[in-house]
């Protein structure tokens, strides 16, 4: 058994979830449509047939699930507010029953002593703001800063950290460049001013929060360092616009309130008056690790695993894009690369210097399918090495003088994977779905015993 690493007194360790993931009860108490449920309800969008329309049923059950957490000694949870809740239409008062949800999820959290971080948009969308345009309109940016402000007043005095947006790079490339994800869009590089108005959109929501009263504003962003698949000069090439498309387009306007060179001329508006607010000054910034990239120049051979989205990248891109070889592969068959987790929050830290402010974890883990034995325990020892192997790489990039200030597994419960359905399991806790029966795994008891030795140890 792996042990987790010396790490600094105050580090926080937390769980992630998202809302249309795990909530379920997507007719209830005045939820609008969001665009998941619009895209699970086309024919083959979903690999299972499945959609999120119970999932987790922990609308229902989130006193459980609190109870969870509790038990495993979470210092904090990452959960995400159902948009559609709070603006059925995506505009306008907000539904105020909608709220009540989250208001009674945050006291329970409190009541517990666990630290309630908020995500604003992890991906569901109000279906009218898509009827309307979605991303591609630079209103709707404008329409995520108004829904900040209503959940910032109504929550602002006791969730602990805000995170406007999850991931923009996935909603930017998964949504609407390669069409994997909702909106379903296949746009190709002509998705690159969704990347825009997402900032903007990040960076309205960041001062509209701040106006609220809301503190401790940050983002959750998924970064892969990039590395070319061979020394030749055009695979470095396609690995550094790769690098600069995935990685460098999302944190550098925040972080330094510049597009790398070149890419202001893609984006739409009046860029350079909405760099200002897109850079808007962060308490924290959260980067989601899962793994590196490997890329190649068309034509060239790409040594790596296959996954979904290399298959999906559309014919004449400038780049290939696989997975690195020689490591192990979850479930799912993303490699298991923990010093890619060091050696991007180092890149953050050479990058960035000064101006980078304390950094999270704001998602890491893996999905193996899970065997329940008959006694209904779960020997998940891949994801205890997984977890304890990432905490070291962790460890490592403090130690080089990163200053990473917590850790947020993904996920607490199985859940609603996506376009993969349920087919995933990413939890510390087994769901089974049919009857929504709990069972910690083995990692579960893993985490719960290391985190009491270092609450004995702080004590
Ligand atoms: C996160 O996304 C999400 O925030 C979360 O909702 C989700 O459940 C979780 O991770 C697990 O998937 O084509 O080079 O990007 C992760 C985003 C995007 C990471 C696809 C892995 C594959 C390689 N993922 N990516 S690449």
């Amino acid at each position: 058994m792996p042990e987790i690493p010396d790490l600094p007194a105050g580090f926080t360790f937390g769980a992630a979830t998202a809302s249309y993931q795990i909530e379920g009860a997507v007719d209830e108490d005045g939820r609008g449509a969001s665009v998941w449920d619009t895209f699970c309800a086309e024919p083959g969008r979903i690999k299972d047939g499945t959609t999120g329309a119970v999932a987790c049923d922990h609308f229902h059950r989130y006193v459980d699930d609190v109870a969870l957490m509790k038990d495993l000694g979470l210092d904090a949870y990452r959960f995400s507010i159902a948009w559609p809740r709070i603006q059925p239409s995506g505009q306008g008062p907000a539904n105020q029953v909608g709220l009540d949800f989250y208001d009674r999820l945050v006291d329970e959290l409190l009541a517990a002593g666990i630290e309630p971080a908020a995500t604003l948009f992890h991906w569901d969308l109000p279906q009218a703001l898509q009827d309307a345009g979605g991303w591609q309109s630079r209103e709707t940016a404008g329409r995520l800063a108004d829904y900040a402000t209503l959940v910032g007043e109504r929550l602002g005095d006791r969730v602990t950290r805000w995170m406007p947006l999850n991931e923009p790079v996935v909603v930017t490339l998964l949504g609407h460049a390669l069409g994997i994800h909702a909106p379903g869009l296949q746009l190709g590089f002509d998705a690159l001013p969704i990347a825009h108005h997402l900032l903007l959109g990040h960076g309205l929501a960041v001062q509209a929060l701040r106006s609220a009263g809301a503190t401790n504003i940050g983002i959750a962003s998924n970064h892969a360092p990039t590395w070319p698949a061979s020394d030749a000069p055009e695979d470095r090439e396609a690995a550094a616009l790769y690098d600069t498309i995935y990685n460098w387009i999302f944190a550098d306007p925040i972080l330094t309130g510049a597009y790398p060179d070149g890419f202001d001329g893609f984006m739409p508006g009046p860029v350079e008056e909405d760099l200002k607010i897109i850079s808007s000054p962060l308490d924290f910034f959260g980067v989601n690790y899962y793994q590196p990239a490997v890329v190649a120049a068309p034509g060239n051979p790409l040594p790596g695993n296959a996954i979904d989205e290399v298959g999906a990248m559309p014919e004449g891109m400038p780049f290939q894009v696989g997975q690195p070889r020689g490591f192990p592969t979850t479930g799912f068959g993303w490699s298991v690369v923990p010093d890619g987790l060091r050696e991007i929050l180092t890149t953050f830290q050479q990058r960035y210097g000064e101006r980078l402010p304390p950094l999270y974890i704001t998602e890491n883990g893996c999905s193996y399918p899970d065997v329940v034995d008959a006694d209904g325990s779960v020997h998940d020892a891949e994801r205890t090495a997984y977890l304890g192997a990432h905490l070291e790489a962790v460890r490592q990039a403090i130690d080089a003088g990163v200053d990473v200030r917590g850790y947020f597994v993904w996920s607490i419960l199985d859940n609603f994977e996506w376009a993969e359905g349920y087919g995933e399991r990413f939890g510390l806790v087994h769901v089974d779905f049919a009857t929504q029966r709990r069972t910690p795994k083995d990692s579960y008891r893993w985490l719960q015993e290391q985190l009491r030795g270092r609450a004995d140890q702080e004590r």
